[in-house]
């Protein structure tokens, strides 16, 4: 169903601007730049997702032979590597790219040519680790956290890629960040006080302010990796803490980077909720609010990914507790989302039906994360397929349904084009019934003893777990490529969007789809954090 809002001036027709592919690579448009990041990061989205396939493939059942054990080293680690660092956190950045400057009125991000060095570094950094595959003796194979002693004994130079990848990919985020803080603190229409921010620019405010803290953390641990393999230094020696000082450094770093990763996919549900909703967000406050705490507590949990390497009680009780404090402002979130839905008039329209699979998929990671937040638990089930299943339930169901769902949303503005409604609902119920097949089961192989990161097992019990998660992750790839397909074809075949098709609240609505290369004719006044509602209500007002 498609509405044109009532205040929203007819789309005017604007040159389009330069075309052609030299006019796309030496862009400095936020806009532009923002769909090259989307498009990088799907590209790495689509390999670390053959990766996992390749991983399901070889786990299907016991004794499985089809990768070698060296292999799935090099694909797992290379599989999370790329989801974390070259997915999950640029997507966030294409689309606050895309999207922030217009959400705060302005003409463009603070600095356009930085903006396009994090654009081409990202792309550089990921061809920089992918690199291990052809040449230098394999790609990275100790994990995505690239423990020592494993990543100081590992032969070749992959991890000494993989660390200069890194590298580049941290530089790329951290000047990203700076643009955005100073694009939000700096750039905003006249009336539109911190106060009156969408939501979603919240997020992408405080995601960068974590990057600019927790990153150098990695740069640092990293540099240390990289002269202790090359330079004979020896910062991470087995037998003086080397090792656990590695942790604790990567973990403060890592901890931060799973709210940098959630924190954003928030925001884009706190946008879609109430769109689709037909009601103003339940406690915008509130989600401000928490969204800083979550920032903040973040960076005081990190030892829950160190229960078992034997760690005082009280330090233990600690990290316990700080995790648990976590579940607070997420908790006023979900019940916040929900509070907006409450009676409201629900249009469960693509974008709708992702945020709603993302609050229960989200959900259900929340709650296995208070188990292993649990130390007593965690010693149990660590290194288990229950982390695994927490963590995809977390971090696998941001990329998959809320940026996804941030993809349904304003695809009509980034393209000028509608995504096929029938093709987004039936991607949608494919993703969500391929992610749980996928990922449910392996609460179950975890809990029963599977282990992580192996290549292979003997025990023919874990089979039938196997078995589904492994058909799951076809159909979740079934559900990536619909939404790839529709993505394409709507390019060409797409019914033309209006400038405002779902009756939203905030500014880039107000524009035409596409925008204009400078973004905005004029502004309308800005009394509240929904200008256009504000504007919808006055011409009801008026007409009355
Ligand atoms: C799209 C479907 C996905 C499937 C089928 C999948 C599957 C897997 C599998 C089989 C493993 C290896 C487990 C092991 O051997 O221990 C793994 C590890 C991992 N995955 Fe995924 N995954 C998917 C998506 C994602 C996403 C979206 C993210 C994150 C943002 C992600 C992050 C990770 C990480 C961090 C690891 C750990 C790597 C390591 O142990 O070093 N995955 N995944
Ligand atoms: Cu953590």
């Amino acid at each position: 169903m498609v509405t044109e809002a009532v205040a929203t001036p007819p789309a005017t027709g604007h040159a389009p601007g330069r075309t052609g592919f030299w006019s796309w690579v030496t862009t400095v448009d936020h806009k532009r730049i923002g769909i090259l990041y989307l498009i990088t990061t799907l590209f790495f989205f689509v390999s670390g997702g053959l990766m996992a396939l390749a991983m399901r493939i070889q786990l299907e059942h016991s004794s499985n032979n089809v990768i070698s054990a060296d292999s799935y080293d090099r694909i797992f680690t290379m599989h999370g590597t790329t989801m974390v660092f070259l997915f999950t956190v640029p997507v966030m950045a294409a689309f606050g790219n895309y999207v922030v400057p217009l959400m705060i009125g302005a003409r463009d991000m603070a600095f356009p040519r930085l903006n396009a060095a994090s654009l081409w570094l990202l792309l550089f950094g990921g061809i920089v680790m992918y690199s291990g595959f052809v040449w230098g003796g394999g790609a990275a194979d100790a994990g995505w956290t690239g423990y020592p002693p494993l990543s100081e004994q590992s032969p070749g130079h992959g991890i000494d890629l993989w660390i200069v990848g890194l590298h580049i990919v941290t530089i790329s985020s951290v000047i990203g960040a700076i643009n955005f803080i100073c694009t939000i603190h700096n750039m905003r229409a006249p009336g539109m006080r911190l106060s009156r921010i969408p939501l979603f620019v919240w997020t992408i405010d405080v995601y960068a302010f974590m990057i600019v803290l927790a990153l150098p953390l990695l740069s640092g641990a990293l540099t240390m990796l990289l002269l202790d393999r090359n330079y004979g230094t020896s910062f991470y020696a087995a037998g003086h803490y080397g090792p656990i000082l590695y942790q604790h450094l990567f973990w403060a770093f890592g901890h931060p980077e799973v709210y940098i990763v959630a924190l954003p996919g928030f925001g884009m549900i706190s946008e879609i909720v109430p769109v689709f909703s037909r009601k103003p967000l339940f406690g915008y406050r509130a989600l401000v609010y928490a969204t800083v705490a979550i920032g903040f507590l973040a960076f005081l949990v990190w030892g829950h990914h160190m229960f078992a390497v034997g760690m005082s009680t009280p330090l233990q009780v600690w990290f316990m507790l700080t995790s648990m404090a976590i579940a607070v402002p997420t908790g006023i979130k979900i019940f916040n989302w929900v509070g907006t839905m409450w009676m409201g008039q629900i249009r469960f329209e693509p974008p709708m039906l992702f945020a709603t699979g993302f609050i229960l998929t989200f959900l259900i990671g929340g709650l296995s994360g208070i188990a292993v937040a649990t130390f007593p638990v965690d010693l149990y089930v660590t290194d288990s397929y229950f982390v695994v299943a927490h963590f995809h339930y977390v971090m696998g169901s941001i990329p998959v349904f809320a940026v996804l769902g941030g993809l349904h949303y304003w695809y009509p503005k980034m393209t000028g084009r509608m995504l096929d409604r029938a093709l987004g609902i039936r991607s949608f119920w494919v993703l969500f019934v391929g992610f749980n097949l996928t990922f449910f089961p392996m609460h179950a192989m975890g809990l029963s003893g599977m282990p992580r990161r192996v290549a292979t097992y003997t025990n023919t019990d874990w089979n039938v777990y196997n078995q589904i998660a492994t058909l799951g992750a076809f159909v979740l790839g079934v559900g990536v490529l619909m939404v790839l397909i529709n993505c394409l074809r709507s390019l060409r075949y797409g019914r033309i969007a209006p400038a405002d098709p779902w009756r939203g609240n905030t500014l880039e609505w107000y524009t035409s789809s596409p925008p204009p290369p400078h973004n905005f004719d004029s502004l309308p006044p800005i009394r509240s954090e929904r200008p256009l509602d504000d504007l919808r209500r006055e011409a009801a007002a008026a007409r009355a």
